[in-house]
């Protein structure tokens, strides 16, 4: 974000929607590759807002502006670019396809009220598709569903609408049908409601009506079916009866009904569009800003107060309380921290005191927090850039700089009315990446830089592993943690990467003796300790005892303490290969005393040494931990699950149908050593064609098997 200009040769200058009525917020969603980000290039031209039509491949798209997203010719993050067409504001809001992005994708959906979801019409459905039209189904997303890149050699719109029914259901319907020319290119579109013609062939898009043809009957069919399906919603419940007995239904309650049926979420218009050729964007443009809801539809979602207390209902009310919401975090070199928000309620002005917080994501590394700041100006971001505006209405999305303790997920809420909106369910990151700075330099600018990506990406965790004293950043697969990775790098410090070290333990496999000798009587003040220590071994996750066994007196009640404190700093450091030792008891059976050299010191070294004789005869054992693994897997890969869980040494505890929001699948729950899981992520992932999710937790430790040490 930022001043960076694209170059796409933005024309004139960003207005503020002035009502919510005559806003649209519409996210693209869909398939890695499917043309969401081409699509919104080809929609500004469009519409005016840009002069020159950038390329994903080239790196000059208004959304794709992150270096990374150039690299990967991939949308990373969630991009906003609005246009105008007849007084109502469209934001697009393009989202990222590649799974590792998902939470990039659940952002994008918090500031729409809508989607478009855009699928290739050379493609099939496969089931990363259907997982994302699931992500836009368990948030009630409205959508209609754009055919895109009609020019590929082997697009096929008929038969991708009948893919799209079989997979999304009967709700799918088609809005427009293509009419090809030669060589099979889609030359033009009939509009099924309005019966006409839109013929893409020439320089100038003429309307006309349907010729006689034998296609005919073909789109008679279509569009009574499409009829059929958008009065099945009205509200009219005569409107059927009517329909049914004949009478010719006005195009103007069509589309009313229409914007119903889509704003209810069960209809799904459908819509071949080509952003290479233009066919359809005019429609689509019409079909965004007269069909699809606008955030006067969608209830904002419920706040708190500070203290936890339930807060006002909120309204789509420009003049209601300030309630909006960080959507995205992003640091540009320039400007500093730039805020993209969705507003729910009230309305932003520059110059004014808002206050920030942010509760409830502390386990991702951010922290709760609280702070009143100001809002210096209000901008609408177009991509990268940003376009000062007066005001941004409830419903509507700006960008905003400056506001230092602003992170996603974060609320914007006025300082005299404070509240707090429940930021949405972020993913788990499972891939652990280890890093390190490249020399002593670079780790103050390493420590400054982290924070500041962990602010923006709540996709993203980070771990200092107090054991292993590594720092881990958990990120969601590798296109993740490109991005990761690159943004440090453009911080200014040089990192490496290095694998990953899982903590492992200690502990004695059979019983042992120590004898603890700490002897110095050469002048001046001695040290004289003698102990005598029993070690075995206890039950797995015991931990540590330590007993007391003296008689006698052989060693003054005050140096047994002494003697336990050096056992335990000696387990703390491992006995072996320097991990902690756990699930032993030490019993403190004998020794010597002296009346005037003993010493707390002394007995310390002593318990010391004896633990270490202990452990050069007795048998140590490595313990690895071990992660309760839950896989949910459509049943068709199972056996591929199973097999593979097996080859990572795992042991399967049991396996359950999955619930009835995710039929047909099989969750299997696994114990698996951490050790086998680094890159469980991506595997599991590349196994089932990314149709599998999962999660782990820690268990408890076990032996590493002899043939692994
Ligand atoms: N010929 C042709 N190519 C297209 C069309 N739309 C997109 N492409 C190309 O398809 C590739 C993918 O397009 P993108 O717009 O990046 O796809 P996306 O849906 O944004 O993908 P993600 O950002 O990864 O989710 C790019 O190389 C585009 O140039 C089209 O209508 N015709
Ligand atoms: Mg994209």
């Amino acid at each position: 974000m930022g001043t960076k200009n694209t170059d796409n040769g933005h024309a004139g200058a960003a207005v503020a929607a002035p009502d919510p009525a005559r806003i649209r917020n519409v996210a693209l969603v869909g398939p890695s590759g499917a043309g969401k980000t081409t699509l919104c290039e080809a929609l500004l031209t469009t519409a005016g807002v840009i002069t020159r039509t950038g390329s994903v491949t080239e790196g000059t798209t208004v959304c794709d502006h992150d270096p990374a997203a150039v690299r990967q010719q991939r949308s990373v993050a969630v991009a906003v670019a609005p246009f105008t067409h007849e007084d109502v504001k469209v934001n697009l809001i393009d989202t990222p396809g590649y799974a590792d992005f998902v939470g990039e994708l659940r952002a994008g959906l918090r500031a729409a009220d809508a989607a478009l979801f855009v699928v290739c019409a050379a493609e099939g459905i496969d089931a990363a598709t259907v997982a994302l039209w699931q992500e836009c189904a368990a948030v009630g997303m409205p959508r209609a569903v754009v055919l895109a890149r009609l020019d590929h050699p082997r697009a096929a719109v008929e038969s991708g609408i009948a893919a799209c029914r079989a997979a999304f259901g009967s709700g799918v319907l088609p809005l427009y049908l293509p009419v090809t020319g030669r060589d099979n290119a889609v030359t033009g579109l009939v509009g099924l409601v309005s019966g006409r013609l839109y013929d893409y062939s020439g320089a100038r898009v003429p309307v006309a009506d349907v010729p006689d043809s034998g296609d005919a009957e073909r789109i008679e069919a279509a569009r009574a079916e499409l009829i059929e399906g958008i009065i099945a919603e009205s509200e009219d419940e005569s409107l059927m009866d009517r329909y049914l007995a004949g009478e010719e239904i006005d195009q103007a309650t069509l589309v009313t009904d229409l914007e119903r049926a889509v704003a209810r979420g069960s209809f799904h218009p459908v819509l071949p569009v080509c952003s290479a050729t233009g066919v359809g964007l005019t429609e689509l443009v019409q079909v965004l800003t007269r069909g699809f809801p606008s955030p006067l539809e969608h209830r904002p979602p419920r706040v708190t107060r500070a203290d936890g207390s339930p807060g006002p209902v909120l309204a789509v009310d420009p003049d209601g309380p300030l309630a909006a919401e960080v959507v995205r975090t992003a640091v540009d070199s320039y400007v500093g921290r730039v805020s993209l928000v969705r507003v729910f309620s009230g309305t932003l002005r520059p110059e004014r005191p808002v206050h920030v917080s942010g509760h409830g994501l502390a386990e991702r590394g951010h922290e709760d927090h609280d702070a009143d700041e100001r809002v210096a100006h209000v901008y609408s971001p177009l991509g990268s850039a940003l376009r000062e505006v007066p005001f941004c209405v409830a419903g509507d999305l700006c960008a905003l700089t400056k506001l230092s303790s602003a992170e996603t997920g974060d609320t914007v809420s006025d300082p005299a009315q404070p509240l707090l909106v429940t930021p949405w369910e972020m993913p788990e990151p499972l891939l652990p990446v280890a890093v390190v700075a490249h020399s002593r330099s670079d780790e103050d600018t390493l420590s400054r830089n982290l924070a500041k990506l962990a602010a923006g990406d709540p996709n993203l965790r980070l771990e200092r592993n107090a054991e292993t004293h590594q720092l881990v950043l958990w990120c969601m697969g590798e296109a993740h943690a490109d991005v990761v990775l690159q943004r440090l790098r453009a911080g200014g410090a040089e990192i490496d990467t290095e694998e990953v070290r899982v903590p492992l333990r200690e502990t004695f496999a059979a019983p042992a003796t120590g004898h603890g000798r700490h002897v110095k009587q050469s002048g001046g003040h001695g040290q004289y300790a003698v102990c005598d220590l029993v070690v075995e071994p206890l039950p797995r996750g015991a931990g540590f005892e330590f007993v007391d066994r003296i008689v006698g007196g052989a060693i003054p009640h005050q140096f047994v303490p002494s003697v336990e404190k050096g056992v335990r700093a000696q387990l703390g450091k491992g006995l072996h290969s320097g991990y902690p030792m756990v699930d032993v008891r030490v019993s403190l059976v004998d020794g010597k005393a002296h009346s005037v050299d003993s010493s707390d010191a002394a007995f310390q070294t002593a318990g010391a040494l004896a633990m270490k004789e202990a452990a050069a005869q007795g048998r140590i054992t490595l313990l690895e931990p071990l992660d309760e693994v839950e896989v949910l897997a459509p049943d068709e890969h199972l056996g591929t699950v199973l097999g593979d869980l097996s080859a990572r040494r795992g042991r399967v505890l049991g396996t359950e149908p999955g619930d009835e929001d995710h039929p047909g699948t099989t969750i299997v729950r696994a114990e698996v050593p951490a050790t086998e899981l680094l890159r469980y992520a991506i595997e599991l992932r590349s196994l089932t064609s990314g149709t599998a999710s999962f999660t782990r937790r820690f268990s408890h430790y076990d032996p590493v098997p002899e043939h692994r040490r």
